[in-house]
């Protein structure tokens, strides 16, 4: 047993399992917390290691993901149960970091491509279902687990701030990448703004939405569960659809590097925006449905320089496989944007088309 396996076995040990544990491994490919899996001679488990520099207030955190976990289940929605520890807490906090554990979602798929557009229409009505779920959720009972998360301008102050700093002196590698992101400094306060003013409302929402934070059943491919509930804060529904649209509507991986096989698809645009806007029609306002159609822009654009800042200060936020891993992902980003800008037209005409109630 190597010494993590050790510090695994006795961060599980806190836990409320059934059976006796027999293996954990790693599990996943989210990019924050360090996912495992925990077979008992009974039953499976997850178990992860949550990220203390990302999510600083574990009990906040974790009261959110009761509080929300209870509602949805009360109304029948499968979710995520928590484990509890043999003391009744949330989570454990032990020498090597706070962990919690979740009973394991059986016989189901999470996606990090979209080979069908079913699938991704299904992952836009779930989405939809869940804001339709918590709109009478308190919201004041939330923690906001990361500050300015979706706060594009304030993501784009740390992306200079990353630029000028260049602790790596890795900016002359990147410079068209870099000049990307500054040309469009006009277009990042338009939905913050929006919010701030009062023209669109705010929500409850799940805010990390990409395709992998939701398990479609394996055998129906029907959604089951949406996961990751860590980012579940107030905030706008255009961020839900736009991180969804920013993920699941590319013809290639997030971290693909062949830059040939990335496109925007319109296609799977518009599958997702009809499975969204389908749960949600009657409850999206005018000026929403207005900002529909750069929602998708807006979340790429985002993502793509967190992604960028990442790599220039060293990798300290997304978890990477290799030394460039996060440049590769801000390039996809880059791709799909200019895609989007490309075929704005189309895309404006399919959110019309679909509000007004239109389906292929
Ligand atoms: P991260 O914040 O790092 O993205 P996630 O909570 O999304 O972590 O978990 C990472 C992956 O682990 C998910 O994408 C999913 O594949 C899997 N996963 C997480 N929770 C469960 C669960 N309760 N049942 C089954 N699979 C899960
Ligand atoms: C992270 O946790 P995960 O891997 O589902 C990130 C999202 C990014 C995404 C990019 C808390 O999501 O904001 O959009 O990576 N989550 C957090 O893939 O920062
Ligand atoms: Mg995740």
């Amino acid at each position: 047993m190597t010494g993590n396996d050790a510090r695994l076995a006795a961060a599980a040990a806190n836990f409320a399992t059934d059976g006796t544990v027999e293996s954990i491994t790693r599990y996943g490919d989210g990019h924050i917390n360090a996912t495992y899996l925990v077979t008992t001679d009974t039953n499976r488990y997850i178990l992860q290691r949550m990220n203390a520099d990302v999510f600083p207030d574990t009990a906040g955190l974790m009261h959110n993901i009761e509080l929300v976990t209870e509602f949805l289940a009360q109304r029948g929605q499968e979710t995520l149960i928590i484990i509890r520890t043999h003391d009744g807490a949330t989570y454990a906090d032990t020498d090597s970091g706070a962990y919690r554990m979740y009973a394991f979602i059986e016989d189901t798929i999470s996606y990090n491509l979209v080979t069908d557009a079913a699938v991704f229409r299904e992952a836009g009505a779930a989405f939809g279902d869940f804001q339709n779920q918590l709109a009478d959720f308190d919201a004041s009972q939330l923690t906001e687990t990361i500050a300015h998360f979706h706060d594009t301008p304030h993501r784009f102050e740390d992306f200079k701030a990353a630029v000028a700093a260049d602790p790596l002196g890795r900016a002359d590698r990147c410079r068209e990448e870099i000049a990307f992101f500054m040309d469009r400094a006009d277009q990042y306060p338009l939905i913050v703004d929006d919010l701030e003013q009062g023209r669109i409302p705010l929500r409850v929402t799940h805010n990390d939405t990409k395709l992998n934070n939701i398990l479609m059943d394996a055998t129906t491919h029907k959604a089951r569960a949406i996961i990751d509930l860590d980012t579940v804060m107030p905030g706008s529904m255009l961020y839900d659809f736009g991180d969804s649209i920013r993920f699941g509507a590319s013809t290639a991986l997030e971290d693909e590097r062949d830059l040939h096989k990335v496109h925007f698809s319109t296609d799977l645009f518009r599958a997702y925006a009809e499975g969204f806007v389908g749960r949600m029609r009657p409850s999206i306002t005018d000026r929403e449905g207005e900002l529909l159609a750069f929602a998708g822009n807006m979340m790429t654009m985002e993502c793509g320089m967190r992604f960028l800042a990442d790599y220039l200060v060293g990798d300290t936020y997304f978890a990477i496989r290799y030394p460039e891993h996060n440049l590769v992902r801000a390039r996809t980003q880059i791709k799909l944007v200019r895609e989007m800008e490309e075929k704005a037209g189309e895309i404006r005409a399919i959110v019309d088309d679909v509000m007004s109630g239109g389906a292929r």
